[in-house]
């Protein structure tokens, strides 16, 4: 067996936390034969809540469990973590405006992003989990100057999940015969899945759905879903999205050939370099690579770029707060 791997995820206590550290201290994180060693960050009201959660933890008996750290200290949180998931956030509020929202999210990913910076392990790797997500990640990736920008992402697996989900029941196909599906842009209701370079059954999945269902049921239940779960199931979705934070991670370390995750720009696609934009991307030896050569045709242009100027107005919000 390996040396334990460090992972340090946020928001220990709330209902994502729980859903997604069993799963990490089962080993689906990482691999089966990883060992990992759990970091729990909460803020000081809720420690005792994650508490109970590593009692249970303790109570799984898991194999591959190491060691849980709780804390409410940002240096222990932190110090030599090689993974870090960064799913506490401040949600919106009723009559919060987008700028009280974005100087909140500041308030916590500035600091964690400065505490990775000097206490993570070199080869950190961090998802963003809490939203606004894209711009969180933002945030943190600019208060860790030492840190390759590379190692920051934000999440829309979930989104890519749902999306395969969604076109799988619609095709009466398994989501096993989905392939090539992307998310674009942000994390929000202008995000863009695609579905005119997806390959369903070895031919476009474009080409066996009709435009209307398209554009006007799959697109916006993508984008909806969200909002259908909570309506559903008097909570925001957690299980879901803990399993593809799962899904997001292990495939950066372990690779794949295609999924969607949103990774700082190089300029590719015209999403200008620097914003962290969801694109198609692949993994290797540890790295997203965004995929290139993917064909954009004008619908697909029209949604990519709204979605990039909603991503490309919260970086400059975030700029004039002076958070980046
Ligand atoms: P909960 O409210 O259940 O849990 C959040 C936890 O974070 C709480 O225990 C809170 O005490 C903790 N927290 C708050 N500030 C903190 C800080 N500064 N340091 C450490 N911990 C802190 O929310 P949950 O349902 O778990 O959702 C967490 C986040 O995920 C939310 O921002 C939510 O909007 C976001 N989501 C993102 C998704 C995505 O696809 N990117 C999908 C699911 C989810 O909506």
């Amino acid at each position: 067996m390996s040396t334990p791997v460090t992972v340090t995820v946020t928001g220990a206590a709330g209902q994502i936390g729980y859903a997604l550290l069993f799963r990490i201290a089962s080993g689906q994180l990482l691999g089966s034969d990883v060992p990992v060693r759990l970091r729990l960050l909460e803020i000081t009201p809720a420690l005792q809540a994650a508490e109970g959660t590593a009692m249970e933890l303790n109570d799984g008996a898991f194999p591959l469990l190491a060691s849980i750290d709780i804390t409410d200290d940002l240096k222990t949180a932190f110090d030599g973590a090689n993974v870090a998931l960064l799913v506490g956030a401040r949600p919106r509020t009723a009559g919060m405006e987008r700028g009280d929202l974005l100087a909140a999210n500041g308030g916590i990913f500035g600091p964690q992003g400065k505490a990775i910076n000097e206490h993570a392990a070199s080869d950190i790797k961090v998802l963003v989990v809490g939203n606004p997500a894209n711009t969180n990640a933002l945030i943190a990736q600019h208060s860790a100057p030492d840190v390759p920008a590379n190692r920051f992402t934000a999440m829309t697996r979930l989104d890519h999940n749902r999306a395969i989900s969604q076109l799988a029941a619609k095709l009466s196909v398994p989501v096993t015969a989905i392939e090539h599906l992307t998310i674009w842009g942000n994390h929000s209701a202008t995000q863009y899945p695609d579905l005119y370079n997806t390959v369903v059954n070895g031919r476009s999945a474009a080409e066996q759905v009709d435009e209307e269902w398209l554009t006007g049921t799959f697109i916006p239940e993508v984008a909806q879903r969200g909002a259908a779960i909570i309506k559903a199931r008097g909570a925001s979705s957690a299980a879901s999205a803990a399993s593809a934070a799962i899904d997001h991670v292990y495939d950066w370390v372990n690779g794949t050939d295609w999924t969607s995750a949103a990774v700082v720009s190089d300029g590719s696609y015209g999403v200008p370099a620097g914003l962290i934009s969801s694109f198609p991307v692949r993994s290797a030896d540890g790295e997203w690579e965004i995929i290139q050569g993917v064909p954009v045709n004008d619908f697909s242009r029209g949604k990519i770029d709204a979605s990039v100027a909603e991503l490309a107005a919260e970086r400059d919000a975030v700029r004039e707060l002076g958070l980046i």
